[in-house]
């Protein structure tokens, strides 16, 4: 590759376009990237490390809490205190947010984060991902106590991920276009392999956990009967792919078109994905891109979040599939 370029780099191009930077975002970002070089690094020898398998602690999400989960999450933890800057962690790994800055320092960002999305592929070696939301915190919201950081997805300052697959890929925006990384592991590196992605206006694969159709709204099943019917000029039936990780899956929705769907469910109706760092910065990406990010009932960056763990629906891709599940479900509008 002629003149790679780094991350790094990226980043500090990104802050000499922007006068008032001072740095301190550019700071977040390389921390970001550190955690997620160490992750990689343990997750390439997991099996021969004592790492696997769960630590026998249950987490808020009720969820068994891998080894590689608690693992994860200290490493990016432990990056954000180093950095002194970040004023607030939240992750899903901890029920409470972590003021990582004392009170009386004016930290100005807050960073959601799931740090290992996909647990249940840790034990097969399938694909894991990392998320990440940084929100900016103004003066009125320091006064504000819980509601500091509760902020629309409109206002993510940055949104990305991280894809541990075959290749460690890391993917952000900072709402000027969306860019992808690749770790060269050879030189310890994310080099620049993809600039203002964008994403085809349809696709024809969809992405979603078909065991648990017998949960949803008719118009849920109504959506997916549709797109399984055969139609060649309309290009159905869609392919069905599904990872059991929403990081590689909504990857995949960047670059090949098509959605991915975790529906609410008619006795869970807000589903499974948290609107903070999983919904929200996935629908940051995928909109710069072109796509769209919703609930199936309203666009997932215009939610006001009420607590930092708050589930949503998700159904997030192509432009023209999105609003074709928005068709299906808005009879079920209350
Ligand atoms: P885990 O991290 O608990 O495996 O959940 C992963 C996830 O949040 C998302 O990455 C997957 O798309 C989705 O849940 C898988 O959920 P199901 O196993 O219910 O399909």
């Amino acid at each position: 590759m002629s003149n790679p370029v780094s991350l790094t780099e990226h980043i500090l191009d990104q802050q000499r376009l922007n006068p008032d930077a001072t740095g301190e975002f550019s700071t977040i970002m390389t921390q970001i990237v550190l955690g997620g070089k160490m992750i990689a690094q343990d997750l390439r020898q997991a099996g021969l490390l004592d790492i696997l398998g769960s630590t026998g602690d249950i987490n808020i999400q009720g969820e068994e809490v891998q080894k590689l989960d608690q693992r994860a999450n200290d490493t990016f933890v432990q990056v954000f205190e180093s950095s002194k800057i970040v004023r607030t962690v939240i992750s899903e790994e901890m029920e409470e947010p972590y003021t990582v800055i004392p009170a009386e320092r004016t930290g100005k960002y807050a960073v959601f984060f799931d740090p290992l999305d996909g647990s249940s592929n840790i034990d097969v070696n399938g694909p894991l991902g990392a998320i990440f939301s940084i929100h900016r915190l103004s003066p009125t919201n320091l006064e504000n106590g819980s509601s500091l950081y509760l902020k629309p997805g409109h206002e993510q300052v940055a949104g990305g991920y991280i894809l541990f697959g075959a290749s460690t890929i890391l993917v952000y925006t900072c709402g000027d276009g969306v860019h992808q990384f690749t770790l060269n592991p050879g030189i310890g590196e994310f080099l620049l392999s993809g600039s203002n992605i964008k994403m085809p206006a349809r696709g024809k694969i969809y992405s979603v956990n078909e065991g648990n159709r017998q949960k949803w709204s008719n118009g849920v099943k109504k959506y997916i009967d549709h797109i399984q019917e055969v139609d060649v000029e309309t290009g159905r039936p869609y392919s069905l792919r599904y990872t059991g990780c929403l990081v590689a899956d909504v990857h995949r929705v960047l670059f090949k078109g098509g959605l991915y769907l975790y529906p609410g469910e008619v006795n869970k109706p807000e589903g499974k994905l948290r609107l903070m760092y999983e919904a929200a910065p996935l629908t940051f990406v995928i909109e710069q891109a072109g796509g769209i990010g919703s609930t199936g009932y309203e666009r997932i960056q215009n939610i006001q979040p009420k607590t930092p763990h708050q589930r949503v629906p998700l159904v997030i891709g192509s432009r023209e599939d999105v609003e074709l599940v928005e068709k299906f479900l808005k009879p079920e509008m209350s």
